[in-house]
């Protein structure tokens, strides 16, 4: 497949994903969602990317926000029917079963965020700055900004956040809980690539259950949330991965995974 807007490379068993618009700071428009569309299906399907990397092109951004231009033609319909566009690719990150981590390079705001904040891990370059402006352009954040990120630092901040329409520096986002952790800018991609090789390299299956019951017993009650943990559960124990895990540690040895 063939994208003028994202880039998408394949080494082992890690593929990495960049935003490729930087003279608009990588800001998405409707070609952008449905190319990242068409590639996060694709890398769902392939069995050898075990992780995936979401990071933008050039020096200064991850993904500075929906496409402003695009964004001022919008009439009502057509801004939910956009929203629910790109909620429902943010979805497909989500919900892709394996990790997903936004290498944040630069600034990630408003769609941008919420981009990142649909991804399961975020490393942040120092000196990087994220928010959610979009009040400052008379609306709210459109693609679950306002669902994710008060799931991810509670209500008052993310209302913080949105009303004020400030941008935060990435030690700010770390005291908060939005990134995971925050490195060197000139070590952001080394990090990211150590970590998406640690993850591509544990078990699949197990991989994919703990993504499912973290995400999806967050969603529920905690009677709900422990039962679906515990069905998952049950299906890591049927897994050669389980037996190979277990048997080795006992005959004290590395085990060797199949991803079964
Ligand atoms: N959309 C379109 N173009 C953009 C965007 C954007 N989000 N961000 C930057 N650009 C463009 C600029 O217009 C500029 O283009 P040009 O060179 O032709 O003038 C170029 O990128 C470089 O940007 P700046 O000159 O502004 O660079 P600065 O370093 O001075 O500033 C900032 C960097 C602070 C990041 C600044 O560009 C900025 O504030 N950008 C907009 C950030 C923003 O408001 N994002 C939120 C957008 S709304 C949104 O994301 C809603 C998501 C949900 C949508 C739901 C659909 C209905």
């Amino acid at each position: 497949m063939e994208y003028s807007n994202i880039l998408v490379e394949k080494t082992a068993s890690l593929a990495t994903v960049t935003v490729n618009r930087p003279q608009v700071l990588n800001a998405l428009n409707r070609q952008t969602i449905e190319e990242l569309e068409c590639a996060f299906y694709e890398l769902r399907a392939d069995e050898a990317v075990r992780a995936v990397i979401l990071t933008g092109a050039g020096p200064k951004a991850f993904v500075a926000g929906a496409d402003i231009k695009e964004l001022s033609q919008l009439d009502a319909s057509q801004g939910v029917e956009f929203a629910r566009r790109g909620q429902a690719v943010l979805e497909l990150i989500e919900n892709l079963g394996k990790p997903v981590i936004a290498a944040i390079n630069g600034y990630a705001l408003g769609g941008g965020l919420e981009l990142a904040m649909a991804c399961h891990l975020r490393l942040a370059a120092e000196g990087i700055k994220v928010g959610q402006p979009e009040i400052n352009l008379g609306v709210i954040p459109g693609f679950g900004g306002t669902q994710r990120l008060a799931r991810l630092v509670g209500e008052g901040r993310a209302l913080e956040l949105v009303l004020g329409g400030d941008q935060i520096d990435a030690a700010e986002a770390h005291r908060l809980g939005l990134v995971n952790q925050v490195v060197a800018a000139d070590k952001l991609m080394e990090q990211a690539r150590a970590l998406g090789e640690k993850l591509a390299g544990k078990p699949a299956l197990a991989v994919r259950y703990a993504l499912e019951a973290v995400h999806h017993g967050l969603q529920s009650s905690l009677a709900e949330g422990l039962n679906l943990e515990a069905k998952l559960f049950g299906l890591c124990c049927a897994t050669a991965d389980k037996a190979e895990g277990t048997g080795a540690f006992l005959e004290k040895r590395r085990p060797r995974f199949s991803g079964r």
